[in-house]
């Protein structure tokens, strides 16, 4: 049986309807794949019977004007293969959807859901970007823990209580902000394609980031109550209860990072965003918050983890996530070729006005955005009226309060004399001075992640203080005819006849005089 609306696709179980129990009570959704590799076997089968629909192109064809934009056909089957325990994981992730999101996110993907607040909404919990690459796990508080595992020196189970216990483990709260690698992939999207699957590829504009002040503890601090690393631990590895298919396989949502991230205590388990439990739909209970590092390694329905040697074998982190050269693509890629994205670069973006704007104003434009940096913190933000080869300087009185991880966001008040259409673009240095590449041609990469280039817009100026100007829009609404969209005709004389020869004579005539 496919699930109710909005979601419900027909669909045909082939066989016996599959009996993938969840794990645990208490734990909605929650399939372990890792330890049970029979399982993950009899998955794989299950998956085999089926011809699943190919990823839609988007990429070479206009994207869909709709909101969801892209509806995730293909990993709504896969759940619907794997019968009762993930059938309805489409319709309970729509449902927090409904439930934790303001009613204006921008749909991204449906399912696995994707959404990005529209330019204007960016701190409040309901219009924090969500990025997911399954369904959302329902998880008790009460019946939560997460095992501490691998190459740790006492391997531990500990509760969600018992890590909220502030007698065992101090309490760290920290402004930090999460960026997913795909932000502003858009621009790769329409400039030069490339991988094209609907998830990864999941196409995101300037708001696949967010800041929050999360409150947890230090996952150092954890290790040490777990006896500390042992010998040859280098590596965490984290796992979230949502199941992630791969290629005809099951898992559980994996990653992992350098154990160093966590000695420098940048790495926390929260269980609070911004004062408050976090939604079910950003990990609640428990998640990890990496600072600095693309939000894949921020792993969401945290229950494991995991010290290894080497870095995870889990397909996140090892064949996703990968950076690789203008070079490298269908043709020639592997997954040991690119660079595996940890520690974001820095990049901003012009948040408001938006592209396409048509704005009329007296000599200035007002411009909103956000700057970050994942291994520093932005230090001088810059806008060109040009396309880049005028830049101003943000005064620092416009830009946010300096946080060690965390965006700062900015409002600038930019001279504009021309008029028609112009390219405004944003460039910010951070603390070690580095700086965006100009043009999305030299951020491109065949994964589409960090397009970190300047961020560009194109907007219409109208500029009131020029007579010309000024004189058109009172002819315009003195006779209630709309300025904009500019692309509508003008239902208006522009001059009388007496007024064109006037002028006409003042110019010297259209002819040459011999
Ligand atoms: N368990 C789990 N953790 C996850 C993901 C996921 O799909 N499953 N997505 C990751 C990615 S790619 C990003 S960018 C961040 C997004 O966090 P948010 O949805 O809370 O904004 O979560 C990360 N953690
Ligand atoms: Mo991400």
């Amino acid at each position: 049986m496919a699930p109710a609306e909005p979601n419900a696709l027909p669909f045909e179980q082939k066989g016996e309807v599959p009996n993938f129990p969840e794990e645990l009570p208490g734990w909605g959704g929650y399939i372990e794949w890792e330890k049970y590799p029979e399982k993950k076997e009899q998955a794989a089968k299950e998956l085999a019977k089926y011809d699943f629909p190919v990823p839609p192109e988007f990429q070479f064809v206009p994207l869909p004007d709709t909101n969801p934009i892209l509806e995730g056909v293909r990993w709504k089957y896969y759940h619907y293969a794997m019968g009762k325990t993930l059938r309805d994981m489409p319709d309970i992730s729509w449902k927090y959807v409904q439930k934790e999101k303001s009613p204006d996110m921008i749909h991204v993907l449906q399912f696995p859901y994707n959404g990005e607040p529209p330019r204007t909404e960016i701190t409040a919990n309901a219009d924090f970007f969500v990025r997911n690459h399954g369904g959302i796990p329902e998880i008790e508080a009460e019946e939560h823990f997460i095992d501490v595992e691998g190459l740790v020196n006492n391997p531990k189970r500990l509760t969600l209580k018992q890590l909220q216990d502030e007698s065992i483990f101090p309490r760290m709260t920290k402004t930090v902000t999460l960026q997913c690698s795909g932000t502003r992939r858009i621009e790769q999207i329409h400039e030069y394609p490339g991988e094209g699957d609907e998830l990864i590829n999941a196409p995101w504009g300037e708001g696949a980031i967010g800041t929050a002040r999360w409150t947890g503890v230090s996952l150092k601090k954890v290790i040490k109550h777990c006896g500390g690393l042992a010998e040859g631990g280098a590596h965490l590895e984290f796992f979230g209860a949502d199941t992630y298919f791969k290629k005809g396989a099951v898992y559980n949502y994996g990653v992992s990072i350098p154990a160093r991230k966590m000695k420098v205590n940048e790495v926390m388990l929260a269980w609070e965003m911004n004062g408050a439990p976090l939604p079910k739909i950003h990990g609640y209970p428990l998640r990890v918050v990496v600072f600095g590092y693309i939000g894949a390694r921020s792993c969401k329905w945290l229950y494991r983890i995991n010290v290894l040697r080497e870095p995870s074998l889990a397909p996140v982190q090892m064949k996703e996530y990968i950076y690789f050269t203008p070079q490298i693509g269908k043709h020639n890629a592997t997954y040991s070729n690119g660079f595996s994205i940890q520690t974001m670069p820095v990049s901003s973006a012009i948040m408001t006005p938006l592209n396409h704007d048509q704005i009329i104003h007296d000599g200035t434009i007002k411009l909103t955005g956000w700057a970050y940096s994942g291994s520093g913190w932005p230090e001088r933000v810059e806008v060109s009226g040009d396309g880049g080869s005028i830049w101003y300087e943000v005064p620092w009185e416009k830009v946010s309060t300096k946080y060690f991880h965390a965006w700062r966001v900015w409002e600038m008040e930019m001279p504009v004399d021309a008029e028609g259409w112009l390219e405004f673009c944003v460039r910010t240095w951070d603390s070690s001075m580095n700086t965006q590449p100009t043009y999305v041609r030299s951020a491109w990469n065949w994964d589409l992640h960090v397009t970190s280039s300047c961020h560009r817009i194109k907007i219409y100026s109208i500029n009131r203080s020029r007579p010309a100007t000024a004189k058109r829009l009172k002819q315009l609404a003195d006779r209630n005819i709309p300025m904009l969209p500019i692309t509508h005709p003008i239902e208006m004389e522009l001059e009388t006849e007496d007024e064109y020869l006037h002028a006409m004579r003042t110019r010297r005539g259209r002819d040459p005089v011999e």
